[in-house]
C-alpha cells in the first residue's frame, strides 16, 4: 500500500509527497510532531501536518534566515534565535567564528529531542558550546530583554498555535527593544501568492514596519512550502539590508553555501509587483 504526506495548501489544492518510510511520530504539549522519509526530498518534518523542513531543500531557507542579517550586520556578538528547534539555524550561525553566545528559544522539548535522534543534519549543531537552549514561550522570553542582542531571528511556524504570539505588535515591539542600537529582526515572512496566507503576511508586515525604521522584505524559492514562494523579513534600527551590504566582508569568510550568494542577496530583495502592491497596500 501506497502511503502519501498531503498537505492542503488551499481548500482546492492538495501537495502531496510520497512516503516511503515512517520514521517517528510524537504528540508533545504543544502540537503533534511527525517524521518521514521520502524519495525525493529525503527526511521531512511536519508539525501539526504542516511541512516544517525537508532534507533536501532546507539548506535555502536556512542560509536565506542566517547570511542575509549576517552579512549586513557588523559585529554580531550574540544573537537570539525564536524557534528553529531543529537546529538548521544554529547551524548555519555556528560557521561565523566572531559570533559568541547564540540563545535558542524553542517552545518544544519535544522538537529538539526528535530533531537531534533523527535529523542530525540540522539539529548537529545544537551542542556547539556556544549555544544555550531555553524551552519557552519566545513571547514570553522576550519581554524583559533589553538592549541585549545584535540579531534576533524568528524561525517560528505560521500565526496558528504555538506560533501566533510571535506574529504580534506585542513581540515585535519587545524584539525592538531587546536588540542593540545597531541591532536587527529577521523572520520568516510567510507566502504571498495564495489569498489566504497574503492576508497574514500582509498584517504581520504592517505590525513590523510600525516598529521598526528600516524594514523591507526579501524572497526564496521553498519547493515544500506552500506555492513555493516564500518571503524573509529584514527590520533593522540602523543597517539596511541593500545598501550596507558588505560582500567583501563576508567572502572574505570563505564559506561555502549551496544557495546564498552576493548576487543573490541583492536580487532577494527586488520584488515582483505584485508582492510589492500587496506590501504596499495597507
Ligand atoms: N527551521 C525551519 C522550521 C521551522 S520550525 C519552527 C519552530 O518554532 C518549531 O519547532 C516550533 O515548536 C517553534 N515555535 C512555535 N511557536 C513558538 C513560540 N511561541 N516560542 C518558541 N518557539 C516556538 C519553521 C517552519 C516555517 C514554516 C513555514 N510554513
Amino acid at each position: 500500500m501506497e502511503l502519501w504526506f498531503t498537505e492542503k495548501h488551499t481548500e482546492n489544492v492538495n501537495f502531496s509527497i510520497k512516503v516511503d518510510r515512517h520514521v517517528y511520530s510524537g504528540q508533545s504539549e504543544f502540537q503533534r510532531i511527525d517524521l518521514f522519509d521520502s524519495l525525493e526530498f529525503g527526511r521531512f518534518l511536519t508539525l501539526d501536518g504542516y511541512m516544517m523542513l525537508t532534507e533536501k531543500d532546507e539548506f535555502i531557507y536556512h542560509e536565506m534566515i542566517v547570511h542575509v542579517p549576517m552579512s549586513v550586520l557588523p559585529n554580531v556578538k550574540k544573537i537570539l534565535v525564536i524557534g528553529g528547534g531543529d537546529g538548521g539555524a544554529v547551524r548555519e550561525l555556528v560557521r561565523y567564528p566572531e559570533i559568541e553566545r547564540i540563545d535558542l528559544v524553542e517552545i518544544d522539548r519535544q522538537v529538539v529531542e526528535a530533531c537531534r535522534k533523527y535529523l542530525p543534519q540540522t539539529a548537529g549543531k545544537l551542542d556547539d558550546p556556544r549555544v544555550t537552549i531555553h524551552y519557552a514561550d519566545g513571547l514570553k522570553f522576550v519581554r524583559s530583554k533589553q538592549d541585549e542582542y545584535d540579531l534576533i531571528i524568528v524561525d517560528s511556524t505560521d500565526p496558528f498555535g504555538p506560533g501566533e504570539g510571535l506574529f504580534t505588535k506585542e513581540f515585535y515591539g519587545n524584539c525592538y527593544k531587546a536588540l542593540t542600537d545597531c541591532g536587527a529582526m529577521v523572520n520568516q515572512h510567510e507566502s504571498p501568492f495564495y489569498p489566504v496566507d497574503a492576508v497574514a503576511m500582509q498584517r504581520a508586515h504592517k505590525r513590523i514596519i510600525d516598529s521598526f525604521p528600516i524594514s523591507r522584505v526579501y524572497q526564496a524559492h521553498i519547493p515544500t512550502y506552500p506555492s513555493g514562494h516564500w518571503l524573509f523579513g529584514f527590520a533593522s534600527k540602523k543597517y539596511h539590508p541593500v545598501e550596507d551590504f558588505n560582500a567583501a566582508g563576508w567572502k572574505a569568510h570563505g564559506m561555502k553555501t549551496k544557495y546564498y550568494n552576493d548576487k543573490i542577496h541583492i536580487g532577494a530583495f527586488a520584488l515582483p509587483n505584485y508582492v510589492k502592491d500587496l506590501l504596499e497596500e495597507m
